[in-house]
C-alpha cells in the first residue's frame, strides 16, 4: 500500500512531468525531500512583528526587533544542540533543510542569509524562516542587492505554512506586499495564513473594524479568491521586563484565542505536509493542463495558417504550370519566356509569403493579447457558461511561463500534436479524479486558508 506522498510522486512522474517537459513548462523539482524538516515562513510588512513573534515562539530574543526596518536578509532558525549562528552557504547545504535551490539566488542573497541553531523543542519538528519586512520604496531590489521576489518564491515553495503579517499602521499594505501577494505567492494560497498583528494598538472597536475593512478590501483586490480572505487578529503580550508599550483600550483577552490558534497552526505544520503536497500537485496539474490547452490552441492556429498557405502554394504552382503549358503552344519565344518567368515569380512570391507569415506568427504569438486570445478560445466552453475568475487568475499566473515556452519551442513544434490530446486527457483525469481522491484519502480537507473561524473573532 503506497503512501499519499508516493502516489503523488508517481502521478507527477507519469502524468504531469512528461507533459510539462514536452511543452517546456517550467516546474520545480519533485518529489520533495520528505526527510527535510517542515518549514514555517514569516512574511509581511516591515515592523509588523515577525521577528517578535519568532522570539515569542522560542521564548528568547534570538532575532533583533525594532520599529525601523530591522532585518535586511533572511534568517533560518533550526534545531541545534548549542545556540550558534552560521552563514548562508551553511544554510543552503544543510542536509536537514533542503534549501539547496537558494544558492541559485546568487552571492548577494547568500551573504545576507543567516542560519541560527537553538536547542528548542519546537525547532526539532519545524524550521522557522524570518524575512526582511516589505517596504514601499520602489526599486527595493537594488537597495537589497538581490531579487527579493525570487527569494520569497523559493522559500514559499519549500514552506508548509506561510504567515503573512500586517499591522495597524499599514492596512493599505505596502507596494511590495501587494506584488508579493498577487504575483510571487500565486498558486500558494493554500499555505497562507494572514495575520493582522498588534491589535493591542487600537483605541476602540470601530477603529479596529475600519482597519480590518480596509485590509480586507485591499487584500480582496490582491488575492484572487472567491471569498474575502480570512485574517487572524493577533497581538503579542510584552515580554517580562520589556519596556511598556503604549496600549489601546480593547479587551485583549478576546484576541489571545486567535494567537493560540496561530501557535497551534504552527505546531501542526508537520501534519499539514501531506495535505500541502496534494494541494501543490493539484495546483501544478491545473497549471500544466491550462498551459497545454493554450499551446494546443496556438499549434492549431499555426497549422491552419500553414495549411492555407500550402493550398495557396499548390494552387499558384498549378496555375503557373497550366499557364506554362498553354504558353508552350505560342510560337514566340519571348512570350513563352515571359509566362515562365511570371509563373516562377508567382511561385517564389507564394513561397516567400509563407515564410513571412510563419515568422510573423512566431513573433506575434509572444504578444500578450494574442496569448490571451488563445486562452479565451482554448477555454471557450467554460468561459461562455459563466465568468470563471479562478480560471482567469490561473491564466494570469502562468502566462509568463507559457510565453517563455512558446518562445523556446516555436509555433511549428507546438503544431506537432501527435498524442498530445491523449496526454491532456490523461492529465484532466488526474486533476479532476485522481488527485481529489488522494485528498479525500487524507481526510477531505480542502486547500483553504486555515483558521476559517478567524472572522468570528472580529
Ligand atoms: N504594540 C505591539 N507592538 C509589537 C507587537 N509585536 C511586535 N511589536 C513591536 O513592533 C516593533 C517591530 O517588531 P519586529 O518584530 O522587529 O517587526 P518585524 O516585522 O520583524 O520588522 P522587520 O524585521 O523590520 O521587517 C518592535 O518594536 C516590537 O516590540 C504587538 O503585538 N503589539
Ligand atoms: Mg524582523
Amino acid at each position: 500500500m503506497s503512501t499519499p506522498e508516493q502516489t503523488a510522486a508517481d502521478l507527477h512522474e507519469r502524468v504531469l512531468a512528461p507533459l510539462a517537459k514536452r511543452l517546456a513548462f517550467d516546474i520545480a523539482h519533485w518529489p520533495k525531500n520528505s526527510a527535510a524538516t517542515p518549514v514555517v515562513l514569516f512574511l509581511g510588512n516591515h515592523s509588523s512583528g515577525k521577528s517578535s513573534f519568532i522570539n515569542h515562539l522560542v521564548g528568547q530574543p534570538v532575532q533583533a526587533t525594532g520599529l525601523a526596518p530591522t532585518d535586511d536578509g533572511f534568517t533560518v532558525l533550526t534545531w541545534g544542540s548549542q545556540p550558534a549562528t552560521a552563514d548562508g552557504p551553511t544554510a543552503t547545504s544543510h542536509p536537514r533543510l533542503d534549501f539547496g535551490d537558494l544558492a541559485h539566488l546568487g552571492p548577494a542573497f547568500t551573504s545576507k542569509l543567516r542560519l541560527k541553531t537553538l536547542p528548542h523543542d519546537l525547532l526539532r519538528s519545524v524550521t522557522l524562516v524570518d524575512s526582511p519586512g516589505m517596504i514601499d520604496a520602489m526599486g527595493a531590489v537594488n537597495t537589497r542587492g538581490y531579487e527579493f521576489p525570487a527569494a520569497v518564491r523559493t522559500f514559499a515553495e519549500r514552506a508548509d505554512l506561510i504567515l503573512f503579517f500586517f499591522d495597524p499602521d499599514k492596512p493599505g499594505t505596502t507596494a511590495e506586499a501587494v506584488s508579493v501577494l498577487t504575483e510571487t505567492l500565486a498558486g500558494l494560497s493554500h499555505k497562507l495564513l494572514l495575520i493582522l498583528n498588534k491589535v493591542d494598538q487600537f483605541d476602540s472597536f470601530p477603529d479596529l473594524a475600519r482597519t480590518y475593512g480596509t485590509l480586507c478590501w485591499n487584500l480582496a483586490k490582491a488575492i484572487a479568491t472567491k471569498d474575502i480572505p480570512h485574517i487572524a487578529l493577533c497581538y503579542l503580550p510584552p515580554e517580562d521586563g520589556a519596556p511598556q508599550r503604549a496600549r489601546g483600550v480593547l479587551p485583549l483577552a478576546e484576541f489571545d484565542a486567535a494567537r493560540l490558534q496561530v501557535l497551534e497552526e504552527i505546531r501542526r505544520t508537520p501534519a499539514r505536509r501531506a495535505d500541502n503536497l496534494v494541494s501543490e500537485l493539484l495546483q501544478r496539474g491545473r497549471e500544466i493542463h491550462l498551459h497545454a490547452r493554450v499551446c494546443r490552441e496556438l499549434g492549431r492556429n499555426y497549422l491552419r495558417m500553414r495549411l492555407q498557405w500550402l493550398a495557396t502554394l499548390a494552387f499558384t504552382t498549378l496555375l503557373a504550370g497550366v499557364a506554362g503549358w498553354l504558353a508552350w503552344s505560342v510560337p514566340e519565344w519571348s512570350t513563352r519566356l515571359l509566362v515562365v518567368l511570371i509563373g516562377v515569380a508567382a511561385i517564389a512570391g507564394a513561397w516567400w509569403l509563407g515564410r513571412w507569415q510563419a515568422r510573423r506568427f512566431a513573433r506575434r504569438s509572444l504578444n500578450t493579447a494574442v496569448l490571451d486570445e488563445a486562452f479565451s478560445n482554448a477555454c471557450e466552453g467554460e468561459l461562455t457558461l459563466r465568468d470563471r475568475a479562478d480560471l482567469r487568475a490561473l491564466w494570469e499566473t502562468i502566462r509568463p511561463r507559457t510565453a517563455r515556452a512558446v518562445q523556446l519551442l516555436g509555433p511549428a513544434r507546438l503544431a506537432v500534436s501527435f498524442g498530445l490530446g491523449m496526454q491532456i486527457g490523461r492529465l484532466h483525469k488526474a486533476v479532476t479524479q485522481e488527485i481529489p481522491a488522494l485528498r479525500r484519502d487524507l481526510g477531505g480537507r480542502q486547500p483553504e486558508l486555515p483558521l476559517p473561524a478567524s472572522r468570528a473573532t472580529v
